[in-house]
């Protein structure tokens, strides 16, 4: 059946169900942005004019606001407790409703039995029968919840499976047997997905896949009387709970900031302020969404303490024309040495509160400066006050932007198909034909002609895909980058020969084979080339000292790096 775009979200709140203080609160956020998803839906549909897209079974399964996994948010959403991912769900829901899905949605054990049609009281009882899903969107407490009271033949079914994962899953922390065997076990890791198949809620390692989530979008009256209502010297602080006040040396700068600006806060309090937060700070309380947002619309600077990490609040104020003032951070925060991140199942370097908006966005929208250099912060507040900045959203964080996203994935990423036989990872294959040289794959390059006929296709297309070598001790997240371009997993098969090596004429010994998340690589100092030999450990994140390593990079859409220019 071929899906179609739906502008009424009135089923979907339906759908939602009430009773949990989180489920209101996404179900106001769907009302709030109902009508931006609707137009938004209307342009994509516009510029897709008649393309068929499938319209699929899906299951959303929130595992985190399960009552068997705790739920910890739902009580804390009215004070101060974190919002983002229901902000992302919320979204995720929207998406696939409005893209014309047929959706089922499920926030506890019991639903999750019922649309998978296990009886309830079976327990461990296997899922016999076909899966009644084409795709599953769940979080890590939903997979574990499967695994263990559904009795879902998790590995025969698993490639249905999409994981939301805020942060991100690296191969080495995915693949099982290598994290145990090497140091990369944590808490969530090891599941044996193929990583594409782990969402994100920013684009951090392009090993996963970008989902997002989308912020409010101004019409032209809106930016007028943005323009003509911004009060230069008003800032708000980032940070609706108390503890994220108590970064060690705010009072300093706290101080200098209040030298020049009038200082704003939406802490959650019950009777009294929050010893945290100082008396000149005028603390309005944790607002609903929109009183936030209207709060942003005046103030021209938004600044940050360094908690909480990659949260959704700096794009809403970017959009709605504050600057955005955040902490770098010297050395960056990773899991090696921070507890908030101790566990994920990422060795990503954090380089600042919100590394995004650092990297993806930056001046003069977001400025990075370290806060213990009274000089250089006193000098970014006096430049905020000069500046004037149009409210920014980038495109991938609008909902035309995601709902072309998601549809992209929906339509086009594949698991479940066997991968094509060629080539396969081991050393001894080879291009039909000679490689060309220099070993550079450009879409009309012969080399690339055997492609075209494997099934199903790639995707991206592989007349997107570019091979570099990057430098020693260099990831490929970072080596594409560097040459205006994004690693991509899907490629690591196609150059994942020896034949790479000689196009790149890197001299080798021998070519071995081996199960190491770095290869393909090589190392100059022993001439010594290696292929990898297990799929499941392509790794765009993977950097070792010893190393060159060989990078499968691809373009991508100004404003939507999850998409190549030809993947639409
Ligand atoms: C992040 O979660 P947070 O909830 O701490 O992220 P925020 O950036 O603070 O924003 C979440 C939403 O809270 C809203 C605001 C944002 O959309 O509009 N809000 C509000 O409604 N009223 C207020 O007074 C202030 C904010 C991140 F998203 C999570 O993934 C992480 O787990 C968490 C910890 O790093 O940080």
């Amino acid at each position: 059946r071929q899906a179609a775009f739906r502008s009424d979200i009135g089923a979907l709140l339906e759908q939602v169900g009430t009773g949990k203080e989180s489920l209101s609160f996404m179900k106001r956020r769907m009302r709030r942005l109902a009508a931006q998803w609707a137009s938004a839906a209307r342009r994509l549909h516009d510029s897709l004019r008649s393309q068929w897209r499938e319209q699929k079974r899906i299951l959303v399964h929130v595992g985190f606001l399960t009552e068997e996994s705790g739920d910890v948010f739902s009580p804390k959403v009215l004070k101060g407790g974190p919002l983002g991912e229901m902000v992302q769900w919320a979204d995720i829901l929207t998406a696939l409703h409005v893209l014309g899905h047929n959706l089922k949605i499920s926030v506890s054990l019991k639903e999750l039995q019922g649309f998978l049609g296990v009886p309830p009281g079976r327990g461990s009882c296997p899922l016999t029968g076909p899966l009644p899903f084409d795709l599953i969107y769940t979080d890590y407490h939903g997979l574990q919840q499967m695994r263990q009271h559904m009795g879902l033949s998790l590995r025969k079914h698993k490639c249905h499976i999409r994981v939301i994962d805020t942060f991100g899953t690296e191969p080495a922390y995915n693949h099982e047997d290598y994290a145990t065997l090497h140091g990369y076990r944590t808490n969530w890791g090891y599941w044996n997905l193929n990583c594409r198949q782990y969402m994100t809620m920013f684009p951090h390692t392009p090993d996963n896949s970008f989902m997002g989530f989308v912020a409010e979008e101004l019409n032209d009256t809106e930016r007028l009387s943005i323009q003509r209502n911004k009060v230069d010297s008003m800032a708000v602080v980032y940070g609706k709970e108390a503890s994220m006040w108590k970064l060690q040396g705010k009072e300093r700068f706290l101080a200098i900031l209040h030298r020049y600006m009038d200082i704003h806060g939406t802490v959650y309090y019950e009777t009294q302020r929050p010893p945290e937060v100082p008396a000149f700070v005028k603390n309005h309380g944790l607002l609903p969404q929109q009183e936030l947002q209207q709060l942003l619309r005046k103030a021209k600077l938004f600044i940050g303490f360094g908690f909480p990490y990659e949260g959704p609040a700096p794009l809403e104020a970017i959009a709605n024309g504050c600057i955005f003032l955040q902490p770098k951070f010297k050395p960056s925060h990773s899991s090696l040495n921070h507890e908030f991140f101790r566990g994920k199942p990422t060795s990503r370097q954090v380089s600042s509160q919100h590394p995004y908006a650092e990297q993806y966005i930056g001046r003069p929208h977001v400025i990075t400066v370290d806060f213990n250099n009274s000089q250089e912060f006193e000098s970014a507040i006096r430049d905020i006050m000069r500046t004037k900045v149009e409210p920014y959203l980038p495109y991938e964080y609008t909902c035309e932007g995601m709902l072309e996203r998601v549809h992209a994935y929906i339509q086009n990423q594949e698991f479940c198909a066997p991968e094509a036989p060629f080539p396969s990872a081991n050393a001894s294959s080879s291009w039909p034909g000679s490689p060309p040289s220099p070993f550079v794959l450009l879409p009309n390059s012969s080399a690339l002609a055997w492609a075209s006929n494997i099934t199903p296709p790639s995707w991206p297309p592989l007349s997107a895909l570019r091979l570099l070598a990057s430098l020693e001790g260099q990831s490929c997240i970072d080596a594409c980058q560097s040459a205006g371009l994004i690693c991509e997993p899907a490629f690591y098969r196609f150059i994942n020969i020896k034949e790479a090596f000689s196009g790149l004429e890197v001299q080798c010994e021998g070519v071995e084979a081996e199960i190491n998340h770095i290869f393909p690589a090589f190392s100059v100092e022993n001439s010594e080339c290696g292929l990898q030999k297990d799929p499941l450990l392509f790794s765009c994140a993977g950097a070792n000292t010893k190393y060159h390593r060989l990078c499968p990079c691809r373009d991508y859409r100004k404003g939507q790096v999850a998409l190549c220019r030809d993947c639409l």
